[in-house]
């Protein structure tokens, strides 16, 4: 067991890849020191803890564990007690794995590209394929749920909590919002339950606040490496 040191969360109250090993920590309830990390200064000192210089970054036990999704994983095998947010059962833990992989190659992308593209023509077509990459999604969920693999939160739930429970910035920007309707209702389901999640709620910031953070990636010239990525067009960060 590695438990013996208090974990620092490096994070950021805007950031929705931070968020994913926020909600872990807090749904894990691991006491964790939480340390506001300006992402954008690649300070020395900050390069040191992450050499990557992105948030999230876990450092525990002398160690930097950093990219939201391993963090995700470590946080559940560190502190082994429940709940846990992968099965057990390895199917269970390679379907999660699965649909994981699935969010940060087809979900991430179309919201953002949906989100900073400027001419209609694009916007309408990222619109369409992240409205059908959602209805994918939502068709591998657990038919019970109202989680992605049941009763409980847990990995796929949490790789996408930090987009499904501010899809209130496309609706800003963009018009969107996903239909209410028969073929979207396990999605909408599934994204009530974990916006109410307690763990999801409590990394909610303020809604203006948000907004604004938000309006340079709508208007198109954010300043991040993701930004350069999605208007590069090559693989985000
Ligand atoms: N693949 C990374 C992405 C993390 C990421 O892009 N974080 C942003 C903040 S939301 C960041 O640190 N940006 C710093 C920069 O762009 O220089 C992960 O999943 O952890």
């Amino acid at each position: 067991m590695m438990t013996e040191s208090k974990p620092k969360l490096y994070c950021a109250w805007f950031c929705p890849f931070a968020h994913r090993a926020w909600i872990s920590m807090l749904a894990k309830k691991i006491d964790f020191d939480y340390v506001e990390q300006d992402p954008y200064n690649k300070s020395a000192e900050w390069l040191a803890i992450n050499p990557r210089g992105l948030i999230p970054c876990i450092v525990h036990n002398g160690k930097s564990i950093y990219e939201s999704h391993i963090c995700i994983e470590y946080v559940d095998e560190a502190w082994p007690n429940a709940p846990r947010l992968l099965s057990r059962e390895p199917y269970q833990r390679a379907k999660a794995r699965m649909w994981g992989d699935f969010i940060i190659k087809k979900l991430i992308p179309p919201y953002y590209k949906f989100l900073m593209k400027q001419s209609r023509e694009e916007q309408n077509e990222y619109r369409e394929i992240f409205l059908e990459n959602i209805l994918e999604f939502s068709q591998a969920m657990d038919q019970s749920g109202p989680f992605f693999q049941g009763k409980e939160l847990g990995y796929v739930d949490i790789m996408f909590a930090p987009w499904a429970s501010r899809m209130y910035i496309l609706e800003h920007y963009r018009g969107f919002k996903i239909p209410q309707t028969e073929e979207y209702s396990r999605y909408n389901v599934w994204a009530e339950a974990v916006i109410n999640h307690p763990s999801v709620k409590a990394v909610q910031a303020n809604k203006d606040k948000v907004l604004a953070n938000a309006r340079p990636y709508a208007e198109g010239n954010a300043k991040s490496e993701l930004a350069d990525a999605v208007r590069k067009g090559s693989t985000i960060p």
